[in-house]
């Protein structure tokens, strides 16, 4: 079976924080130590947002001297892909500015970036309001900034359309085949987290690309289970999930990473390290 690829959500995204777990990592020492250790547990691909150093909060304002102190601070220490959040720095600011946010964070040395695929209702409160704006104008032109830096997009799939707007920018040649896509099963306003629904997605999926995927809460271990056994990669860690069990909190990031290495195990998948992830996706490291 093809080696599996494990990505760590680390820092909690835009949902969690010390208040949801106090596990969750937020200053830079704390976030290079988690992503460390979740490599060590099978972690190929660290996943990051930026957090507020002092309160823990997810982080308002710019976040790209934050992405770029945990970037550098990485590279010292760890061997890992990178795969940085386009989200951040919305709050407060119009469209015009988070553009030029994710422009500039190409240039902090992401092998990887999260592209969402398209403009949803938002599954929890959150300051920017009740949608989730990703035009199909803003998805192209992120994609050609982070083309043309070398920077692999994540495709991040909420819904069934949002695969037909992957295979629009294939086939218009704004991003070079095959395209890696994660299903992001978050439930409530988008797909279910169900195995039905992922064997649809595969089917709509084309040959040769690359797939990962990542259920919120309860659904995460179950789903990735499911993945696992269908050939895709995985996706765990508190931004997504900050249980290890029914009531019972993961006391850290990589405790979630051995588990879903601990199935692979038992399922006779290998499990990728950072150069196997590389070459399996193509990547170029910076
Ligand atoms: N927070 C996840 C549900 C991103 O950061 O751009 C999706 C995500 C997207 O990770
Ligand atoms: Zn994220």
């Amino acid at each position: 079976m093809e080696k599996l690829i494990i990505t760590a959500a680390v820092t909690g995204g835009e949902y969690v924080s010390k208040e949801t777990t106090p596990h969750v990592p937020s200053t830079t020492e704390e976030i290079v130590g988690e992503v460390a250790r979740c490599v060590e547990a099978g972690a190929s691909i660290v996943h990051l947002h930026a957090k507020d150093p002092v309160t823990g909060e997810p982080h308002s304002g710019d976040p790209n001297p934050v992405l770029k102190d945990y970037v550098d601070r990485i590279r010292e220490e760890v061997d890992v892909v990178v795969n940085l959040t386009t989200g951040g720095g919305r709050v407060g600011n119009p469209p015009e500015v988070w553009d030029e946010l994710v422009r500039a964070r190409c240039d902090l040395g992401p092998e990887m970036m999260s592209l969402n695929m398209g403009t949803m209702n938002r599954w929890a409160e959150h300051p920017t309001g009740k949608i989730f704006l990703n035009t199909v104008d803003m998805i192209e032109r992120w994609c050609g900034y982070m083309v043309e830096a070398g920077i692999k997009p994540e495709h991040e799939v909420y819904d069934t359309g949002m695969i037909n707007v992957c295979r629009q920018l294939a086939a218009k040649g704004i991003v070079p085949e095959p395209l890696h896509v994660q299903f992001v099963m978050v439930g409530r306003t988008g797909f279910l987290p169900t195995p039905k629904a992922l064997v649809y997605c595969l089917d709509q999926l084309p040959e040769g690309w690359t797939w990962s995927v990542c259920a919120l809460g309860r659904h995460e271990i179950p789903i990735a289970a499911v993945a696992m056994t269908m050939g895709g990669h995985v996706r765990v860690g508190f931004e997504d999930n900050v249980y290890i069990r029914y009531g019972e909190l993961a006391t850290s990031n990589a405790q979630l990473v051995e588990k879903v290495a601990n199935i692979a195990r038992e399922l006779d998948r290998p499990i990728a390290t950072t150069e196997d992830a590389r070459e399996m996706l193509g990547l170029k490291r910076h």
